[in-house]
């Protein structure tokens, strides 16, 4: 069976997604996920101008030496562009290749190992009483983790934080309240770590007084401290019980987590950013974190995620990957097919996508007791919509920057 065509779809329903669609020459179609937000064009321009010209003609049930082929013939190895490109490419074969199979993908990746994946949703909120709205409403919903962010006293408004106009149960944009924006320039916010120290560990105590010791509660640092400042709020945050503290470091620095994990028994996740095993070697071996954050769509593939989990197994260390709504639900999917079948799965983050997202990409997973569970068709369960998609075209959209008070540029 050959790979007779491969398409790159750019679409944008509510926020830009690239899709990767391969066509074998006896008509099966798979879908992979390689958007990577605020660089999407980056990602597309790869697969079309020199990834899609190798794929022709070859064999389609080759993953892995497809993958070897597109990771070593480059050269230019990792990197979060090329790894998206393998990533979607991957993640489309085995999409075919268990269609071919006449099973969902976890039954190819050793069958499920559980009912369900466990998942976490956003609640957030500016302040504490539009915070526990917003826990509420998650618990309603059957969520039994819940990440939580709001705002800092002073800032004007923080990441991770939904406005409270989107904020009501029902309406579509609420999870999906951290798009690229879509301008010309990406929007600027300020930052003062000091103000944030002070008021998380009240926020914490605040939601436990208010829904008790039950639910799972995880918070997302997203790069700011410094080693010292990540050691002292892994700290503070001990008598509240996380599930996970995520990204306390800037990922690059990965001897950070050495001093972190010394003063805090606070579980540590990270590696959203990050997109090979190669970045996990000494963090895992070192046993310096709890949970791996990889997305399959910015970490090769499905075949190298698989990767990175086998070896965190041998560590005790488990999944956690990335699900906000910039993966779109292919790789959301893809996650859902892995997490199931995964020995050492831990928890997925699950944002829920727009209803416009979900009409173009027309996933079949499922969310109940507060886990998603793959449906049963052949390959991921994704029923993309070409004509929908062609009608919301690519707009130039950016993450946010970030500031200290005095202007300097600092992690968002
Ligand atoms: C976040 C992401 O979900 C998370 O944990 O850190 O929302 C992240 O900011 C975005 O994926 C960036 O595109
Ligand atoms: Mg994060």
């Amino acid at each position: 069976m050959l790979i007779e065509r491969a398409d790159v779809i750019v679409t944008s329903p509510g926020r830009n997604f690239v899709t990767l669609k391969i066509t074998t020459d006896d008509g099966v179609v798979g879908y992979g996920d390689g958007t990577l937000n605020g660089r999407e064009l980056a990602v597309a321009s790869y697969l079309t101008d020199h990834v899609v010209p190798l794929l022709i003609g070859r064999d389609a049930h080759a993953i892995e030496d497809t993958w070897q082929y597109l990771y070593r013939g480059a050269y230019w190895r990792r990197g979060p562009v090329t790894m998206a490109a393998i990533a979607a490419v991957d993640t489309a074969l085995w999409d075919i290749k268990a269609k071919v199979a006449g099973l969902p993908l976890y039954q190819l990746l050793g069958g499920a190992s559980r009912e369900r994946c466990l998942v976490y949703g956003h609640a957030s909120g500016k302040d504490i009483p539009e915070l526990f709205d917003s826990v509420r409403r998650h618990l309603e919903e059957g969520f039994r983790a819940i990440r939580i962010q709001t705002g800092v006293p002073g800032l004007d408004s923080v990441y991770g934080v939904a406005s409270s106009a989107a904020a009501s149960i029902g309406d579509d944009t609420r999870y999906d309240y951290e798009p690229a924006r879509r301008s010309a320039l990406p929007a600027e916010e300020s930052w003062d770590t000091r103000a944030y120290l002070r008021h998380v560990p009240s926020v914490f105590e605040a939601v436990r007084g208010e829904f008790g010791e039950d639910i799972a509660l995880l918070h997302d640092a997203h790069h700011r401290l410094t080693p010292i400042q990540a050691a002292k709020l892994g700290k503070s945050l001990e008598p509240y019980d996380l599930f996970w503290l995520e990204d306390v470091t800037p990922a690059e620095n990965q001897e950070a987590l050495r001093w972190v994990r010394h003063h805090t028994t606070t579980p540590l996740a990270i590696g959203e950013v990050f997109n090979s095993v190669w970045d996990y070697q000494h963090l895992i071996r070192e046993q310096l974190i709890d949970y791996v954050r990889s997305p399959i769509t910015h970490a090769g593939g499905v075949t190298s995620v698989r990767r990175i989990m086998d070896y965190a197994a041998m560590y005790q260390v488990k999944s956690g990957m990335h699900g906000p709504t910039d993966v779109s639900p292919v790789g959301l999917a893809a996650a859902v097919h892995l997490g199931l079948a995964l020995h050492n799965f831990g928890i997925q983050e699950y944002m829920v996508h727009s209803k416009q997202t979900r009409e173009v990409f027309g996933p079949t997973y499922e969310f109940a007791h507060g886990g998603l569970r793959p449906s049963e068709e052949p390959g991921l369960g994704i029923h993309f919509d070409d004509d929908l998609a062609a009608k919301y075209p690519y707009e130039q959209a950016y993450l946010p920057v970030n500031r200290l008070q005095d202007g300097t540029v600092h992690d968002w």
